[in-house]
């Protein structure tokens, strides 16, 4: 507005007053229409049409950001071994649970074992779910079918949990067989802060896989 300011000086004082209050409008419905910043003496102030586009633009690149977290959440998701046909991919985030001694023993599905105090206390880290593993049993089969039986059996490791007093960082072995529903059968503490849990579930089920609970005859 400089430049156009200073051409008044050449007007006469008639046109000069006329030309001042026209270029003020002119001013006022420019700011009013956001085009220009309200005042010119804060250089820090900007036109409302200029505050507009930036915060449309922090909005969208906070959605962006906010996507590209989902995706790679989904990423990694795909890239997750979840079995044998992808069969655990359905139970992730349940849990089961069993009362042994002052403990309540809980299982999530690949996600992580805990020793909750019956009486008081925090829970306890039991370990974080790190990979399928297979192992080889050799248990008498229950009447009730609720054991392990023998042969290989699929079974879940999860490991680095909560760091044992004078001992590792708690691990639970997870040993897995067939059954009708999701159960925890037992749970053992082989050595300090080590745990071994048989659990039965129809996950391991799949017939003719000698890889994925007991096979047909054992049923
Ligand atoms: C707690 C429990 C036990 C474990 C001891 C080790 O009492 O986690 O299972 O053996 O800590 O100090």
């Amino acid at each position: 507005m400089h430049e156009v300011y200073s051409i008044e000086e050449y007007l006469p004082p008639a046109i000069r007053d006329w030309a001042d209050k026209k270029l003020r409008d002119l001013r006022v419905l420019l700011i009013e229409n956001g085009i220009l910043a309200p005042s010119k003496s804060d250089p820090d102030a900007e036109s409302k049409a200029l505050t507009d586009a930036r915060n449309a633009l922090k909005a969208a690149q906070d959605d962006l950001s906010n996507n590209e977290n989902e995706l790679k959440g989904h990423r990694e998701d795909l890239d997750k071994d979840y079995g044998l046909d992808d069969v655990f991919r359905a139970l992730k985030g349940q849990c089961v649970s069993k009362d042994s001694g002052e403990y309540t023993y809980e299982l999530c599905w690949l996600d992580q074992t805990q020793q909750k105090p019956k009486k008081r206390g925090g829970n306890t880290g039991m370990g974080q779910f790190v990979r399928f593993d297979t192992i080889t049993v050799d248990d008498e089969l229950l009447p009730d079918g609720k054991g392990l039986g023998s042969g290989e059996r699929v079974a879940l490791r999860y490991e680095n949990g909560q760091h044992c007093w004078n001992g590792p960082n708690r691990s639970t072995l997870v040993v897995l067989a067939c059954a009708e529903t999701d159960e925890i059968w037992k749970i053992t503490e082989e050595e300090k802060c080590v745990y071994r849990m048989e659990v039965g579930t129809p996950a391991v089920c799949g017939a003719g896989r000698s890889s994925s609970g007991a096979p047909k005859d054992e049923l």
